[in-house]
């Protein structure tokens, strides 16, 4: 008897895309939570004066450093990616005044996303917090711009390895076992490029071990996704997207030299049925 040995070829998971503009209710939100919406784009979701404020207080924040783990971009803020509880938790407290001044006196409309959803999860018995730790407290947003240089200025990558890699010093480890949710504001974008491509597909932790990214989910090859339908967010200054994590996605490279593209992102999740944490 012959048996052939064919490999698996990944498998599509259905996209579920809202696209909406000016408004976004908490419900839309607790339905990505929940796995129900994989993305929901709100285009205009936060002014555009803003926006702009948070760009230009980015470009002049002292805070602003370049990322050397691998992924190329510059950021201001904690990123938990590669590191244990100690040194993610310490870069956020010492990044805390820098994040801040991302919003100087404006109201910021994150926390202001983030308020909306603690007061609706409260009524429903559930707590909404920041992730934390004897070492301190993240942050309620990262600032970043993704700098690569190929196809992509963030290569396709899924944000649940490294929740799920992060270690029992995490309190959000625990949330790689249910929708991690990717919360993306836009202050700053492009004329052409720099959109958000995420593919029908959730890496299985086998699915991980074949492309090598099992503790990072960063990067899968072109060659691995070449045959997965994909849906494309065309973003602009002052939209929101939310998107499952679990999903592969990644950023196409900016066409031009007009606008830098800035997102200000963080992660939530279940770390319990009656506990939602968020950390970056
Ligand atoms: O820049 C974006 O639109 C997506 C960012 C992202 O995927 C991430 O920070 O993990
Ligand atoms: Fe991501």
């Amino acid at each position: 008897m012959v048996t052939a040995r064919v490999s698996q070829a990944p498998a599509i998971s259905p996209l579920v895309i809202r696209e909406q503009t000016g408004s976004i209710s908490t419900a839309e939100i607790i339905s990505v939570l929940k796995g129900e919406t994989t993305g929901l784009h709100i285009r205009r979701g936060f002014s555009i004066e803003v926006a702009e404020e948070i760009a230009a207080n980015f470009t002049r924040n002292p805070g602003l450093k370049e990322r050397k783990d691998g992924v190329p971009g510059q950021y201001v803020g904690a990123s938990h990616y590669k590191k244990d509880a100690a040194s993610y938790f310490a870069e956020a407290e010492n990044a805390r005044p820098f994040v801040d001044a991302l919003f100087g006196n404006l109201v910021d409309p994150v926390r202001g996303l983030f308020d909306a959803l603690r007061r609706e999860l409260h009524k429903q018995g559930i707590e909404l917090r920041l992730a934390n730790s004897k070492y301190g407290q993240a942050n309620i947003c990262r600032a970043i711009c993704w700098s690569g240089t190929g196809t992509y200025a963030l290569e396709p990558h899924d944000d649940v390895a490294q929740v799920l890699c992060a270690g029992e010093e995490y309190d959000f480890a625990a949330a790689a076992k249910n929708t991690v949710v990717a919360l993306n504001f836009y202050p700053s974008m492009p004329e052409e490029g720099g959109d958000l491509r995420i593919w029908s597909h959730k890496p299985t932790a086998t699915d991980r071990k074949s492309q090598g990214v099992e503790t990072t989910g960063y990067p899968y090859s072109a060659a691995y996704l070449d045959a997965i339908p994909s849906h494309e967010f065309k973003l602009q200054a002052g939209d929101i997207a939310l998107i499952d994590g679990g999903f592969v996605h990644g950023v196409t490279r900016q066409l031009g030299n007009g606008e830098r593209r800035l997102l200000l992102n963080c992660f939530f999740g279940f770390a319990r049925p009656n506990l939602v944490l968020w950390w970056t």
